[in-house]
């Protein structure tokens, strides 16, 4: 433990410009390394070079990321599920920023994170418990570095911005990341977070999917400047990553996370992209957005992008996709046979964990509850 403040860590190393370029036209340039049509192209400050082995595994990580949330929506149609947030269209974003982490860095996700949670190790299945309502959260966060699913909007910000401060303070050289959306960054919560991390030089990334809407709401009516530039007011780096290309996301959250270790603080990223499907299971779309869009989107694909480069290289063959294909399916299968398996809570449970010493309006429900459950008995006796 070491009594130095986070505030005067001093950079250890220099690090790359994290910045976007801008465009002729003024308009703010993505960092991009693979072309939607799957042409590997060079970047300035982002250089990467990953083994056709290692880019397969990014390929196989979102496809099994796929075909996990596919099922876990069917599974919310056939009443398994109460709800299900699809990640569809996001894998490049969470799979390339969630592989750029080491296993000591910390990650607080929203609740659609679910290829940051593959790639972290948790089991799929585990993601299933709270949806189906069967327990409150389903992993236990100090075994993956993967903090619980959050749903209050932006809050994760501050968690993870006080959590980065306590690893600077522990000597540690480990990084925090907080995952948020579009929205959340209208939160106070985040408002808050960027000046505190900022002030005391936090190691934390901030990782917003501008998925382009939040429920019904779409980014303009979050801001009226690019994401990304929030961050010069706070006085660390913004950058804009093409959301759909896993290697640019890869190389600028592994240069962020590197300037977060290094000392130099934090850095807002943000990944441009796009959700493909509703804000969740609950959510009809059609009512508040033109097809047009996602059809514009579906040409970007993050998934179908890195195939065309895989096999126009020759990284990867017919064998390869099949093998992946299959493994998804039994994927598909293990997680449906473990939902199914999961044993239903005690109803009187809910009222256990509220708070952590008894609490007289949670007994006077419990009580409630314990009798309304008896009614049930004696009509059956
Ligand atoms: C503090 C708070 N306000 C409102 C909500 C209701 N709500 C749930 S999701 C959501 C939209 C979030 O949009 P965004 O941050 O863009 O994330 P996305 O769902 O697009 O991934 C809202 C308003 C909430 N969960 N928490
Ligand atoms: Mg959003």
């Amino acid at each position: 433990m070491t009594v130095e403040s986070t505030a005067t860590r001093k950079p250890r190393r220099s690090s790359k410009r994290v910045g976007a370029k801008k465009t002729r036209a003024g308009q703010p340039e993505l960092v991009q390394l693979l072309t939607p049509e799957g042409e590997r192209v060079e970047h300035p400050d982002y250089a990467i070079d990953l083994t056709p082995e290692e880019l397969r595994g990014l390929y196989r990580d979102m496809l099994l990321t796929r075909r996990f949330d596919a099922e876990a929506t069917s599974l919310q149609r056939q009443g398994e599920l109460g709800l299900w947030a699809s990640l569809l269209g996001q894998e490049a974003a969470q799979i390339g920023s969630a592989r750029a982490l080491r296993d000591d860095d910390y990650v607080f996700p929203t609740y659609r994170e679910h290829g940051v949670a593959w790639c972290r190790g948790v089991d799929p299945s585990n993601l299933l418990g709270m949806f189906r309502g069967v327990n409150n959260g389903g992993w236990d966060p100090k075994s993956n570095n993967f903090h619980l699913y959050t749903i209050v909007i932006g809050s994760q910000t501050l968690h993870a911005t006080g959590y980065a401060m306590g690893v600077a303070k522990d000597g540690a050289d480990a990084a925090v990341i907080a995952y948020f959306g579009d929205g959340a960054s209208s939160q106070g919560d985040v408002a808050e977070a960027f000046t505190f991390s900022a002030v005391y030089n936090a190691p934390v990334v901030f990782f917003c999917q501008n998925n382009q809407w939040a429920i019904s709401e779409p980014t303009e009516r979050q801001t009226r400047v690019p994401l990304y530039q929030r961050a010069q007011g706070y006085g660390f780096p913004g950058v804009r990553v093409d959301g759909n290309d896993v290697l640019a996301c890869l190389a600028v959250t592994r240069s962020a996370l590197e300037r977060a270790r290094s000392g130099e603080g934090p850095t807002l990223v943000e990944a441009f992209t796009y959700r493909m499907g509703a804000h969740t299971t609950s959510d009809d779309p059609t009512r508040y957005r033109q097809d047009e869009e996602r059809v514009a989107w579906e040409a970007k694909d993050p998934i179908a992008r890195l195939r065309a480069y895989l096999e126009r290289e020759g990284f990867a063959d017919e064998a390869f996709f099949a093998e992946v294909d299959e493994e998804s399916e039994a994927l598909g299968k293990r997680v449906r046979d473990a939902v199914r398996a999961m044993p239903d809570p005690d109803p009187m449970a809910m009222f256990e964990h509220t708070y952590a010493d008894g609490h007289a309006l949670v007994d006077e429900e419990r009580a409630q509850f314990a009798a309304y459950q008896a009614s049930f008995a004696e009509e059956e006796n």
